[in-house]
């Protein structure tokens, strides 16, 4: 039987070939202020202006940052693919960036599933990924391009239904793949600043034949945007949690996660630089699981490292803070295309 090149349904079998994002021309997303507001560190709102490039400094060390991390991911034995690159502040609407692919794109069995974005700046990322869909289609995958953005680009945030406080209505189906984590058949979800009912109906869509059931859980956070630093599966039965995010009570409430450990993330390190620009400190949490006894982390978490060490996990530490000023860490800056499901339950 030949092997199907992508099959990625959970977050922690062995993984075998991955993308990982690029950080070249990164721009600040230009949104309207309330989404703004909404989403990211209030010291940094005025940096979101039109084709406002992140320091050129940061920028240059994220790039060599992801390089780097690309190469130990080679190293162990796993294929890499990177997205094209592309200038986001030359763009006649200002783009935002191709290092965050998870926002973009998730994996469920042979699937490939772009996000209906709800950010504006997000509008012309496709153009980072078109060549990787290709590449994948043409070995029998299944692309579902993200539905062509409204003309009325303000459609999700005029009156209409909400959820909570959260700044984006439901006016059309919007999600970025990030409020998603895969358990196999069940993937666990949010509503958030970025996620709404129609887009998890979109997703649930895109999904229809698989036998995979979409279970949402509710955050603590009125800023939710992106689910995984709030969660993060270890391996089968283990996962780490943030407490500030969420509670233990909810995450028994999900049926696939009965009889699971949920241990507590040790809380970050207060650090002024590189600034967290897009993101809190719980980007500590937004690890990327290798295979049930193997995680990267980032070099200077050693609270992590020692937590992951008592429960039977190798860290990989690799430094990754100048890529976290972008938005997210080796979760975030990263698609799983396929990992070994051979071996699982
Ligand atoms: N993109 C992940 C953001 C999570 C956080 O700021 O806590």
């Amino acid at each position: 039987m030949t092997e199907q090149v992508v099959n990625a349904s959970n977050e922690w079998d062995p993984l075998q070939e991955v993308i990982v994002g690029v950080a070249d021309h990164s721009c600040f997303p230009f949104e309207p202020r309330i989404v703004v507001e909404n989403t990211v560190p209030a010291r940094y709102w005025d940096e979101h202006r039109p084709h406002n490039p992140f320091p050129e400094e940061i920028v240059a060390k994220a790039c060599e940052q992801l390089d780097n991390f690309a190469k130990v991911l080679t190293d162990l034995g796993i294929t890499v693919r990177r997205p094209k690159v592309v200038d986001f502040s030359s763009l006649e609407t200002p783009g935002y960036t191709a290092s965050m692919v998870r926002d973009a794109i998730t994996v469920a069995q042979d699937r490939i599933i772009e996000a209906p974005y709800s950010w504006r700046s997000r509008n012309h990322e496709s153009l980072a990924y078109e060549d990787l869909f290709k590449h994948y289609e043409a070995q029998g995958a299944k692309v579902y391009r993200r539905p062509p953005p409204p003309a009325d680009v303000d459609a999700l945030l005029g009156p209409g239904e909400r959820h909570r406080e959260y700044v984006i209505n439901d006016n059309r189906p919007a999600f970025d793949a990030a409020d998603f984590i895969r358990l196999d058949k069940t993937i666990i979800g949010q509503l958030s600043n970025t996620t709404n009912r129609s887009g998890v109906k979109h997703l649930e869509k895109c999904l229809e034949g698989t036998g995979i059931e979409v279970v949402l859980v509710e955050s603590l956070d009125s800023h939710a945007f992106h689910i995984d630093a709030t969660i993060t599966p270890l391996r089968e039965g283990l996962l780490i949690y943030n407490p500030t995010y969420i509670t233990v009570e909810e995450l028994q409430k999900v049926e696939r996660l009965k009889g699971w450990k949920f241990i507590p993330a040790p809380f970050p390190k207060p650090r002024e630089y590189p600034p967290f620009f897009m993101s809190s400190a719980w980007l500590i949490m937004n690890i990327l699981v290798i295979d049930p006894k193997r995680a990267i982390i980032e070099a200077e978490d050693d609270h992590l490292a020692d937590l992951l060490l008592e429960h039977g996990i190798t860290p990989i530490r690799v430094p990754f803070q100048y890529v976290h000023s972008l938005g997210g860490s080796f979760h975030c800056t990263t698609v799983d295309i396929r990992r070994d499901h051979s071996t699982s339950a």
